[in-house]
This record gives structure tokens, sequence and C-alpha cells, in this order.
């Protein structure tokens, strides 16, 4: 008996469950089948129908263990640039997709599939972490920017960028081909949308005319889907108001503003005791959540995202599937216990379709 392709193994595995939910016939999967298997064998590898990319992205989604979003996952908007070529016409295209998914402030979760790894080990990469993000540099005075950045904008000052020096620089778009020399394009300001920093209590937070940006597009991470690998798949949903409140703003290797909420507070910082960290951060995630409100962007506050999620969880169950997930991302940063996810537990086995970590090519 002939060996059956690892590949074969994967693609079926993905194409049953595939066209099962999308309730397609038995017809019409053996017929599909055959046809990769075929491909398979004459060029080693097979090409997605758009259909199955839509539906192996949006299950991509629904398998992320760290996501507390997955409610959604089947609104997902799903742009197919499999045929794009070239690092301009890529560049072209994420700025298409950020101002797509950006919509104004009312932000679309939204995915952008490239050309996947060829089976030379050919592929291309978006080496951004997120396709919008602020740069850090190392200066005399300390760290200027965000700390998160400083490697990556050493690697784009190598590259021949240089940014402003500012606390909020957008860092270029650093694209490569072929496994080739990466190449970087300025985002132009007018589609980088940014929300400034208000609190309605405090305006001493407002006079630190601090912004972040709209959208989170990660823009690192491989989808993988029936065995084939799409290298540069940015994605982005809405934020969660924790994600800069909690950690972006209050994490002491991030912006650290802690102390100076505080002291915009009045509060007694003298011992750990007075819980002056608390109650600052509650006053930073309010802030965060009101200037989101005040400027028309999408944005989630904890409590709702962790509701959301159990509503996922029972939707799933109705469906007949069972979900896996990772308590330690799942769980909020602030207030843990007050939602339902801290008092349960999470299957972690991870399922694919799905997103995966890939290597960093500078550090
Ligand atoms: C992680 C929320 C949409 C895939 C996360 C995290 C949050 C979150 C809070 C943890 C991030 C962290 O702690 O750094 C949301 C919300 C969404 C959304 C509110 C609104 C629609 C999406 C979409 C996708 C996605 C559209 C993919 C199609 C993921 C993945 C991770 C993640 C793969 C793990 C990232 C990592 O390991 O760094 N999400 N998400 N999410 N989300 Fe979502
Ligand atoms: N914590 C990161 C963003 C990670 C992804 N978060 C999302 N994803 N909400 C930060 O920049 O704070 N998403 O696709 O919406």
């Amino acid at each position: 008996m002939a060996v059956t392709h690892p590949l074969m193994q994967e693609a079926t595995l993905f194409l049953r469950q595939c066209y099962q939910e999308l309730g397609k016939s038995e017809d019409e999967l053996e017929a599909r089948l055959q046809q990769v298997e075929h491909d398979i064998q004459n060029n080693g590898s097979y090409e997605h129908t758009f259909e199955e990319l839509e539906h192996g992205a949006k299950m991509a989604w629904r398998n992320s263990n760290r996501c507390i979003g997955r409610l959604f996952w089947d609104n997902l908007q799903v742009r197919d640039e499999r045929h794009i070529q070239g690092t301009e016409q890529i560049a072209d295209s994420l700025l298409e997709h950020i101002r797509y998914a950006t919509n104004g402030g009312k932000v679309r979760p939204t995915i952008t599939i490239f050309r996947p790894r060829a089976i030379d080990g050919s592929e291309m990469r978006i080496w951004n972490h997120q396709l919008i993000r602020y740069a850090g540099y190392q200066t005399e005075k300390g760290i200027i920017g965000d700390p998160a950045s400083l490697d990556f904008t050493q690697f784009c000052e190598k590259l021949g960028w240089t940014g402003a020096g500012t606390s909020f620089d957008v860092l270029p778009l650093v694209i490569s081909e072929h496994n080739g020399t990466p190449r970087w394009f300025e985002i132009p300001q007018a589609d980088v949308m940014e929300v400034p920093m208000i609190h309605p209590d405090f305006p001493g937070f407002t006079e630190l005319e601090l912004k972040w940006y709209a959208v989170p597009i990660v823009s690192e991470m491989r989808l993988t889907i029936g065995g084939i690998h799409y290298t540069a798949a940015p994605f982005n949903g809405w934020y969660m108001g924790t994600e800069i409140g909690a950690r972006n703003f209050a994490d002491e290797h991030r912006y650290n503003l802690l102390p100076q909420m505080a002291k915009i507070m009045g509060l007694d910082t003298s011992s750990k005791a007075t819980l002056w960290k608390d109650r600052a951060l509650v006053e930073l995630n309010l802030a965060v959540l009101h200037s989101f409100k005040e400027a028309g962007v999408s944005i989630v506050d904890h409590h709702t995202a962790a509701s959301q999620f159990q509503r996922f969880e029972q939707r799933e169950a109705e469906a007949g599937r069972a979900v896996t997930g990772n308590w330690t991302w799942l769980v909020p940063p602030m207030s843990p216990a007050t939602t339902h996810i801290f008092h349960q537990s999470y299957d972690n086995r991870v399922v694919t379709p799905n997103f995966f970590y890939q290597d960093k090519a500078y550090e």
C-alpha cells in the first residue's frame, strides 16, 4: 500500500471538517479530496479555494487559545491577496488592510492572506510585530517610546529608517519576499488612526498628552490551514481596554505610567499597602475606555469581553465542539476574579487551523 503524503493527511483532516461545517455533500468532499491528492502527487502541494481559505482562517481564530474575543469568529473579513507579488505591492495591500479594518473607528475584524510558503521553503514575511506600533529608543536619558520595540527599532534603523524620536513614532512596515533582504515602507500619517488619552475627572492626566493607535494588527504570526503555511497573514480585531491600560501603559517595562497617574490623583505612595497602584490602575483603564468611546473607536472592557467569551463557550457546546483555551492568557490582567474565566479551567491543547509564533529574523 502506498504511504500517504504527510501533507495529504493534514489536508484531509482539514477538508473533512471544513466541508462538514459548510454543509457540503459527501460527493463534493470526495471529489475535492481526489483533486487535492492529484495536485499533491504532481506538484508537491495544493491550493485552497477561496471558500476553504475563508473558513480555514475563521477556524484558526476560533482555535486561538489565548484569545478572549472569539465569539465573533464567524464575522472575520478575509482578504485573499495570494496573487500579490513585490514588496511594494505587499506594502500597498497592507495599507489597504489598515484603512479597511480601521473603517473610521468602527473596527472590522480582518485578515489579509498572502502567498503561502513554497515547497522549496521560499517565503514572504512581515517583520513587524503589529502593522502599527510605536518605536523605542535607548538614549542617555533612558528609554524613549515603547521599550517593547527596542530591538525592532534598531533593526529598522540598520535598514536605513530614522524616527523623529518622540514617545509615539509609528514604525515603518518591514517586508521581505523569497527569504530575501527586507525593505521598509513608511505608513502615511493619514492612515494611522490614533486616540488622544483623556480622563473625565483628572485634567492632569489629559495634560500628559498620551495617545494610542486605534487598531492592533498582529502581523508576525503564521497561519496554518490543512498543512499549508501562510507566513504573512496579518489579522486584527479591536482592543480590549486592559491591553493598553493594564499592560502597555502600566507595565514597568513598558510606558510605566502608574507612578505618574498616582501623583496626578494625589495618592499616598509612601507604602505599598495604600494600594496606590491598584487605584491608579483603575483610573488609567477608565481613561483608556473613556478616550476610545469619545473618539468613536471600537473597544471592549474586560467584563464585557469575558461575558462574550462565556457566550462563545456556550455556543461551541451547542455546536458540539470542544473549546480549547489558555487560562493564563484568557484571564484579564485586572480584577481577574470578577470574571467567570478565573473560576474555571481550560484545555490548552493546540488544534489546527491555528496561528503560530515563528522565528524573528532580527535579534
Ligand atoms: C490574543 C482580544 C480578535 C487572534 C488576544 C488577546 C486579547 C484578544 C485581549 C490577548 C493579547 C495579549 O495579552 O497580548 C481580542 C478582541 C478581538 C480579537 C477583543 C476583537 C474582535 C482577534 C482576531 C484574531 C485573533 C480577529 C484572528 C483572526 C488572536 C491570537 C491571539 C489573540 C492568535 C494570541 C496572540 C499572541 O499569542 O500574541 N485577543 N481578539 N483575535 N487573539 Fe484575539
Ligand atoms: N496586546 C497587544 C495586542 C495583541 C492582540 N490583541 C487583540 N487582537 N485585541 C497590544 O498591542 O496591546 N486582535 O486581533 O484584536
